[in-house]
């Protein structure tokens, strides 16, 4: 598997390790969803003030106003979160292709 496959693959399943605790095994109810984001992202939520965050951010994202968050909206809220990573890091090409002779790309052979 590659990293974006690993990636992928790991998205949903952490999706799941919260889902199925209560109810409906393949949707976040609010405590699974703000267990979620208690535990999946301390760094970031480190810097948000409003204590009232998990539940705003849950009630937007629950588009369909089931008070469930099914993947498809957890896949909506992770969008502008993987952009916002992207500015963070904003580097325009990774340094490696700049330079293929000094920086082979990876084989991956190790792995599978
Ligand atoms: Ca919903």
């Amino acid at each position: 598997m590659t990293d974006l496959e690993k990636s992928c693959e790991m998205i949903v399943n952490i999706f799941h390790q919260y889902s199925v605790r209560v109810d409906d095994f393949d949707t976040l109810s609010f405590s699974e969803f703000n267990r979620l984001v208690k535990e999946q992202f301390p760094n970031w939520l480190g810097k948000i003030k409003d204590p009232d965050f998990s539940r705003k951010t849950f009630e937007s994202t629950d588009k369909n106003k089931d008070k469930q968050i099914s993947f498809r909206e957890f896949v909506n809220l992770l969008v502008p979160l993987i952009e916002a990573t992207h500015e963070t890091e904003n580097l325009p090409i990774h340094p490696s292709l700049t330079s293929p002779d000094e920086a082979p790309l990876q084989t991956n052979q190790n792995s599978e």
